[in-house]
């Protein structure tokens, strides 16, 4: 065997025995490194003859290609056993209990809690989730959900308004989230079926209202979707949301700029002191707002009212978290006292699902 010959057997000897990508790299810089066995004899090609070069050149070369691919189909083999081996040696035992920290100490807000329990139910209905911008334009806030430019809530009194621009136009906090169903409508065509939940902001503190509260907003938008489908979809929902098998509603005209004829929704209720329990006695509470979409606003968006319709509805969310959970105390979602989430917080793995159950 030819001195080549059996250098060549060697490495690919050395290829196949090296244990790991380690060793295999050892290998690879001993062959072809800068100064590797196979590197060295390239080298001595200029010493040669031209005829000589010619063919002890190709020669060289040719192993070189062989070690080389060699070196590559050993790296695959090492690196998938590798990962064999990892995957075997980390198994996660999935049924053990949460080991005491952060998973077992820390609290889900109520908020994000209720939050992720509509969001669940809508999406059982075949809602998808959008949001939005906390800082909006005028013209989302207000202008384009059809309020009259000298309606009472552009008032500085409601608004947090940021300090005018240059043009004079003037940015401000959201005062509902109707924006993102402005901004939904523009930038999707109809079917529309969409659930908005977030932050909204409005000058206004006492025991019952806070600067900045949580609403969930739905649309819908179609060719004829009507009041019968708003009704049916609320009670669902209600049913849903507090967890009862039955639950009346009540319907009373109301006002809205965007929505046209506009309701207030009652639902039936019991009440015993400070106690409420939702699907059952002869009692009413308000609980949200709704109508169908203005003709106005679906122009504002650019659809023609004659060819689609649609309702919306909305409603606060720390309003029907306190209710469900018998929180009384608004200020308390926003004291960040962790004794007071302890005990109304949520569980972080314990996640709202209608197959298992909103609460567990
Ligand atoms: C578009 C068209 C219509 C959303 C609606 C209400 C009625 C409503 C309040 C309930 C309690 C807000 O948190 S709250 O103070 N909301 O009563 N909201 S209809 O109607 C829309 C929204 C967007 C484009």
């Amino acid at each position: 065997m030819s001195d080549l010959a059996s250098l060549e057997t060697e490495i690919l000897a050395a290829v196949d025995g090296a244990a790991d990508e380690a060793a295999l790299e050892g290998v690879r810089v001993a062959a072809l490194g800068k100064k590797g066995s196979i590197s060295e004899l390239l080298k001595t090609l200029g010493a040669m003859s031209p005829d000589e070069r010619r063919t002890r050149g190709a020669a060289i070369n040719e192993a070189k290609d062989r070690v080389a691919a060699a070196i590559a189909d050993r790296r695959g083999v090492l690196r998938r056993a590798a990962i064999e081996a990892r995957l075997s040696r980390e198994t996660v035992d999935v049924t053990l209990p949460v080991r005491p920290g952060p998973l077992s100490e820390g609290r889900i807000h109520p908020i994000s809690q209720v939050i992720d329990e509509i969001t669940a139910i809508f999406a059982d209905m075949g809602f998808s989730v959008a949001e939005g911008p906390d800082i909006e334009t005028d013209h989302y806030n207000f202008t384009a959900l059809n309020f009259p430019a000298d309606h009472p809530a552009r008032e500085m009194h409601d608004t947090f308004f940021f300090n005018p621009k240059e043009d004079g136009s003037r940015l401000l906090l959201r005062t509902h989230t109707s924006p993102v169903q402005i901004r939904t409508m523009i930038s999707q065509p109809p079917p529309i079926r969409v659930v908005i939940p977030g932050r909204t902001y409005r000058c206004d503190s006492d025991a019952t209202h806070t600067p900045m509260f949580h609403q969930v907003e739905g649309l819908v938008i179609d060719r004829s979707s009507h009041f019968g489908h708003l009704k049916w979809i609320l009670e669902e929902f209600l049913k849903a949301f507090f967890e009862v098998d039955h639950v009346k509603t009540r319907f009373r005209p109301s006002f809205f700029p965007f929505t046209e004829p506009s309701m207030e929704v009652d639902v039936g209720c019991r009440r015993s002191g400070s106690e409420i329990r939702i699907g059952e006695g002869d009692d009413w509470l308000e609980i949200l707002g709704c109508g169908m979409v203005h003709p106005n606003v679906i122009r504002n968006c650019g659809l023609d009212p004659d060819e689609v319709q649609g309702f919306a509805w909305g409603m606060g969310i720390d309003r029907i978290a306190m209710l469900k959970y018998g929180m009384p105390d608004l200020r308390a979602f926003f004291d960040a006292d962790v004794r007071w989430l302890k005990h109304y917080g949520f569980r972080p793995l314990d996640l709202p699902n209608l197959l298992g159950g909103l609460t567990s």
